[in-house]
């Protein structure tokens, strides 16, 4: 962890022109009915949780490139997770992978997060690779599998979870299946998709109740002709089948080509199915890159449609904000830092929509108004709403240049130094 005092010292010597910015930007915004203060609160309470799979470098299948001072276990993922809600007071709960990350003792990583002032987040059930001495393998799937045997043993794995959960204080279960096939013919496409519901029913049945469980789609890959639970409309067919405690996670890279996945968001808050969200980006298919990296509009209208729905009260509970990335070429922590950030500006950019003009606009059938509304909030540099909100919440004005500036890393590289860990691909 940073010293007490490190992120103020870091901050007093930003303070004086990040305090002129914010007044001239605070003043932009008055003229257009937009009170910063506001908006700086709302930001403020603005929460996203970390995977623990994000903190050693990731890898594609072609290879991976570890850097220095990589966290070895669960433990050291932790402090580095510490380190990021340090400074981006944003950060407080983890979304721990099981059995990547799983701890022998539950209690002990739960006290050891508790002195780090962390949380835990919906957990992640695996059921897409095999694991050392496991009795049944996946290689044709969990829940769909034609074996009953391989069905239960991917059941009773996501009854465990639930249970380390319980025990680490979530209250959510993500479940992401590989389930599918390459070939058609391969698998029978209806009965595989029942089979699935049938198992996701008895894990359901499990559920504490107030627990939630989230569905999560993905088109292809590993599957390459057909995946069982493909796309938000089957999802949302499993979440409905199941019950209230079931919803939708959206994966902003589980999507094919050109898919308009803010409509997608919409359609699934107007169903009451909107369970959360996996935050990242791509440019070609599931490239787990930084958020806001590739297509910052499409995360911003992302944004733009959930404080819609926000301000017009029609979300049941508020979404799960997750991260699921790989870092294959940035300091895990630096570009985790940089995704908080850019989730910030996103939400930041959404909330200082005029949404009076553009419910006028739309009304008026005044396309061209309308879209110029969400652009000149979009275009808006929220640079200042944004670092003032960390720093009220005594975060870092620039949590990057902190990080840089704090050494942790070179630190960590020297601690570290022994024990290779070698962290998973991401999902
Ligand atoms: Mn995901």
């Amino acid at each position: 962890m940073l010293d007490l005092s490190f992120v103020s010292d870091q901050n007093r010597s930003l303070q004086a022109p990040h305090q002129r910015d914010f007044e001239v930007l605070a003043e932009r915004l008055s003229r257009r009915g937009v009170n910063a203060e506001a908006v700086v609160a709302q930001i403020g309470r603005f929460e996203v949780a970390v995977p623990s799979w994000a903190l050693g470098t990731g890898g594609t299948r072609f290879g991976r490139f570890p850097g220095p001072g990589e966290p070895r276990d669960v433990f050291e993922k932790m402090e580095d997770i510490g380190v990021i809600q340090q400074l981006t007071r944003a950060t407080p709960r983890v979304s721990l992978h099981i059995p990547w990350d799983e701890p022998d003792d539950p209690q002990a990583l739960k006290d050891h997060a508790a002195t780090l002032g962390l949380g835990f987040d919906a957990v992640n059930s695996n059921t897409f690779q095999d694991q050392p001495g496991q009795a049944l393998s996946y290689k044709f799937g969990s829940l769909c599998h034609t074996d009953p045997a391989v069905r239960n043993q991917a059941i009773e794995h996501n009854l465990h979870v639930i249970q380390v959960g319980r025990q680490l204080g979530s209250t959510s279960i993500t479940i992401w299946l590989a389930d599918g096939s390459n070939y058609p013919g391969q698998m029978h496409l209806r009965k595989s998709f029942e089979r699935t519901l049938d198992g996701l029913r008895r894990i359901y049945a499990a559920l504490p109740p107030d627990w939630r469980l989230f569905t999560e789609h993905k088109p292809f890959e590993p599957a390459f002709y057909a995946t069982v639970v493909q796309d938000w409309g089957t999802s949302f067919l499993l979440a409905s089948q199941l019950g209230k405690q079931a919803a939708c996670l959206v994966d902003l890279g589980h999507h094919l080509p050109n898919t308009n996945v803010e409509l997608v968001v919409a359609r699934l808050i107007s169903a009451g199915k909107l369970g959360g969200f996996h935050f990242n980006d791509n440019a070609y298919g599931d490239d787990d890159l930084t958020a806001g990296s590739i297509r910052p509009y499409r995360l911003f209208l992302i944004f733009n449609e959930l404080v819609d729905a926000e301000e017009d009260r029609v979300l049941p509970s508020p979404p799960a904000y997750m991260i699921d990335q790989s870092h294959n070429l940035k300091d895990p922590i630096e570009a985790l830092l940089q995704t908080v950030d850019a989730l910030q500006r996103a939400y930041a950019q959404a909330l200082i929509v005029d949404r009076r003009a553009l419910a006028g606009f739309q009304q008026a059938n005044d396309v061209l108004m309308a879209e110029q509304t969400l652009q000149q909030a979009f275009r808006t540099d929220v640079t200042p709403l944004v670092a003032e909100a960390r720093r009220r919440a005594g975060g870092a004005l620039d949590p990057i240049r902190a990080f840089r500036a704090s050494g942790y890393r070179a630190q960590k590289a020297e601690q570290r130094a022994s024990g290779a860990y070698v962290p998973p691909q991401s999902l």
